[in-house]
């Protein structure tokens, strides 16, 4: 089957405009995250809009068996993966250090480390053996800088751009592309997660400026696999023109 992208958290925000962005260019499209709901209603937009193939996986990033059982029982035609786009994340919480909970930190690090550490140790076999493939890991400004009250998901975004630059490294000689894309503050479920669903909270992050809007960072990740073979965009930061870093935002 011709281009094939995988993407991690893609029942929502960045993920789902990813999906749509590459299937506007042909692309098939494997659409993972916990709620089936919404990647059975992704597949079918892709499916009719975009006459592309679309296969939703249901599992939770956290579970390794479970990553594992699904990449590894993907049908054989879909296990020509080209691209895979560790997106799937979250932030829970704003919370001074010694204030901090220890369930979110556990919930943050096993979700954005650990969970894209999975999902990338069982997509690369089907990579390395064609000696082909490009990984893009969703970063953020938050693992660039560490900002106030940001302690677990600010480390758990860093250990992201560390290991990002760790599978750039060690995938050399398969001739792997490793892009992290670090955007800022966007505009998505992002902060309704991080605020466990108090909409006051969360229309606030966004309050008085121009965020960035998922299909901006779509537009980014689609130009990064677009490139000739021989070209990797590296690491890339975005943010929007109010924003100058994971601390200075123009409100
Ligand atoms: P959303 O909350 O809109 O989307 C998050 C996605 O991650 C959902 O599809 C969700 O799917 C999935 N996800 C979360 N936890 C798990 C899990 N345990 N297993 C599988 N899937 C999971 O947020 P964004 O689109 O904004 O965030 C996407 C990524 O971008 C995250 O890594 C985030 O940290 C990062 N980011 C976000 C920024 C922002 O300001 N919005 C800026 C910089 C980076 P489901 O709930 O169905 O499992
Ligand atoms: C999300 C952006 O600034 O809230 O990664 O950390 S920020």
């Amino acid at each position: 089957m011709d281009k094939i992208i995988l993407i991690t958290g893609a029942s929502s925000g960045f993920g789902k405009a990813i999906a749509e962005k590459f299937a506007t260019d042909g692309w098939n499209c494997i659409v993972t995250g916990r709620r089936a709901d919404r990647l059975n209603a992704l597949v079918a937009e892709l499916q009719t809009k975009y006459q592309v193939k679309a296969l939703p996986l249901v599992f939770d990033v956290q579970d390794r068996k479970a990553v594992f059982a699904a990449i590894e029982n993907l049908p054989a035609e879909w296990k020509t993966i080209d691209v895979l786009v560790n997106n799937a994340g979250l932030a829970l919480g704003r919370d001074s250090f010694e204030n901090a909970n220890l369930d979110d930190w556990d919930t943050m690090i096993d979700t954005n480390v650990k969970g894209m550490m999975y999902v990338t140790k069982a997509v690369l076999p089907y990579m390395t053996a064609r000696k082909k493939g490009h990984i893009i890991n969703m970063g953020s400004v938050a693992g660039k800088l560490v900002y106030k009250e940001g302690n677990g998901y600010c480390a758990s975004k860093h250990a992201v751009d560390a290991l990002s630059k760790a599978m750039r490294i060690d995938l050399l000689p398969h001739r792997i592309k490793v892009t992290a894309i670090h955007p800022g503050a966007a505009e998505t479920e992002f902060s309704m997660v991080r605020f466990k669903g108090d909409a006051t909270k969360a229309k606030q992050v966004y309050d008085g400026f121009i965020p960035l809007y998922a299909s901006d960072v779509a537009d980014i990740a689609f130009y990064c696999a677009s490139l000739p073979e021989n070209v990797c965009i590296n690491d890339l930061t975005v943010t929007s023109v109010s924003q100058a870093d994971g601390i200075y935002i123009h409100k």
